[in-house]
C-alpha cells in the first residue's frame, strides 16, 4: 500500500447527528489507525460540534484528531480531488468536484456509504459498481452490515478491550461519572440510557420503571423525549441537569456527551434506548441488552428493516425470550404505549438469557471485521 493515500469524505447533515455521527467515526479512525490523510466535509458544522465539542462552527478549515476538516458550503474551492472519495449516504459530491474527479488521472475510487440495514439483498448490492451517466468515472455502493458479504460495522481497534476493561473496574466507571457530572449509581439501582425519538410509548416505560418494584435512573439526553418527560413529572423544565423523580424512578437530563463519553454511557448502563444508525451500533458493542428505535421512513420502509434485523438479533435466543424482544421492539416503532406496558414485564423477566446473548452477539459482530479497514482495502483494490 502507498505510504499515504488520501481521502475526503463529503457529508450533509439531513437532520439530527447520525450523518455526521458515522462520518466522524469512519474519518476518525482511518486518519488514526490507517495512518490515511483524510479530508472531512460537512454542511453542517454546529451539528458537529455536538458530538465533537473542539469543532467550531463558522471555520472553514480546521483540524481534529487527525482529521482535516472543511466546512462544505458553496461556492465550493476548486480543490485536487484525493485518491478515496467518500459521498455518505448518496449526499452527492458538488458538480465542480465531480467534474475535477473525472479529470485527474488516476480517477479517484469513488465511494457511496449506505445506510445500514440487516436486510438479505445488502449482500447481493454490496460493491457493486455504478457508471456515470455522463462522465468517465464509477461509483461503488459500499454497504455495511451485521454479517459476512457486508461492510461490516465500524468499530475502533481494541473497542471490545476497552469496553471489557471498563466494564470490569469499578476505578473507571467512578471516573467516568465523575467526569460527566453525574453521581455514581446507587447499589441495587437500574441504570438505564434513553435516546429515542417522541413517540407515545415513552410514557409507558416511565409508568413502568416508577411502578415500585426495582429503582431505576433513567439518563436521558438533552432534546430527547422532552414531552413525554414534561408531561409525565408535570413540570416544564426538562433542560440539562434536571433530575426527575416519581415512586422509584429517577430521570437525569445531561447535556451531549462527545461520542467516546456516550460510549462509555452505553458501557456503564444496565439497558440502553438507541436509536437511527450510529448510537444502535455502539449500543450493540456495548454488550448490554438494548431497544432500537428505528429511524422512520416514509411509506413504512423501515418496517422490513426493523423485522430483518429482529429475526437476525433474535436467533439463539429461547422462544419465550425472543418473544420477548419482539413484541418490546414492535410496540416500542410503533409508539404504541398499551404494547410496551404489556410487553415490558416479559422482556424484563428475561434480561438474564439477554445479557448473555448481548456479549455473544457483540463477538459475533465483530468476526466480521470492521468495516473502516475492510472499506480501505476495497478502495486499495480499485486503485491497483
Ligand atoms: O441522531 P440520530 O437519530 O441520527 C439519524 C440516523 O442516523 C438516521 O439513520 C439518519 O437518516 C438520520 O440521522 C439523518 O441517531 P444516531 O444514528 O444514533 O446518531 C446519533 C449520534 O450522536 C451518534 O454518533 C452518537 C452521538 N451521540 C453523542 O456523541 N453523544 C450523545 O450524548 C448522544 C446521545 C449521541
Amino acid at each position: 500500500m502507498p505510504s499515504v493515500r488520501s481521502w475526503d469524505i463529503f457529508c450533509t447533515v439531513v437532520d439530527n447527528y447520525g450523518d455526521i455521527g458515522v462520518c466522524w467515526r469512519l474519518a476518525r479512525q482511518l486518519a488514526a489507525e490507517r495512518r490515511l490523510q483524510v479530508r472531512l466535509w460537512v454542511d453542517d458544522l454546529a451539528s458537529f460540534r455536538k458530538i465533537r465539542p473542539d469543532i467550531v462552527a463558522g471555520l472553514d478549515t480546521q483540524r481534529s484528531h487527525g482529521v482535516e476538516v472543511r466546512w462544505w458550503r458553496e461556492p465550493f474551492p476548486a480543490v485536487e480531488p484525493a485518491d478515496v472519495v467518500v459521498e455518505a449516504f448518496a449526499c452527492n459530491p458538488p458538480a465542480n468536484y465531480v467534474a475535477a474527479m473525472a479529470a485527474r488521472q488516476p480517477k479517484p475510487a469513488w465511494i457511496n456509504l449506505e445506510f445500514l440495514s440487516a436486510e438479505d439483498w445488502v449482500r447481493g448490492c454490496h460493491g457493486l459498481p455504478s457508471p456515470h451517466p455522463s462522465l468517465p468515472l464509477v461509483k461503488h455502493f459500499y454497504f455495511p452490515g451485521f454479517v459476512a458479504g457486508t461492510g461490516g460495522l465500524l468499530a475502533e481497534r481494541g473497542l471490545l478491550e476497552a469496553r471489557e476493561r471498563f466494564q470490569s473496574s469499578a476505578a473507571e466507571q467512578a471516573r467516568f461519572w465523575q467526569d460527566v457530572g453525574l453521581p455514581a449509581p446507587a447499589a441495587g439501582e437500574l441504570q438505564v440510557s434513553l435516546f429515542c425519538y417522541p413517540h407515545a410509548g415513552i410514557s409507558a416505560l416511565l409508568r413502568a420503571w416508577s411502578a415500585p418494584r426495582v429503582p431505576v435512573r433513567c439518563l436521558v439526553p438533552e432534546g430527547t423525549a422532552t414531552e413525554a418527560l414534561s408531561a409525565f413529572f408535570g413540570v416544564e423544565n426538562v433542560a440539562p441537569g434536571a433530575v426527575l423523580r416519581k415512586a422509584s424512578l429517577e430521570v437525569r437530563v445531561f447535556s451531549f456527551l462527545d461520542q467516546d463519553q456516550y460510549d462509555r454511557l452505553l458501557w456503564a448502563c444496565d439497558f440502553n434506548l438507541v436509536r437511527g444508525e450510529d448510537s444502535f451500533v455502539r449500543g450493540q458493542w456495548a454488550a448490554r441488552p438494548l431497544l432500537w428505535q428505528i429511524y422512520p421512513q416514509q411509506e413504512g420502509a423501515h418496517w422490513p428493516k426493523l423485522d430483518a434485523f429482529l429475526s437476525l438479533y433474535c436467533t439463539g435466543l429461547s422462544p419465550q425470550t425472543a418473544v420477548a424482544v419482539k413484541s418490546l421492539w414492535q410496540a416500542w416503532n410503533k409508539g404504541d404505549a398499551a404494547g410496551v406496558e404489556m410487553a415490558w414485564p416479559g422482556y424484563w423477566e428475561s434480561r438474564v438469557e439477554l445479557q448473555a446473548h448481548a456479549r455473544r452477539w457483540a463477538v459475533q459482530l465483530a468476526a466480521s471485521g470492521n468495516l473502516a479497514n475492510n472499506l480501505a482495502q476495497f478502495c486499495e483494490n480499485l486503485l491497483k
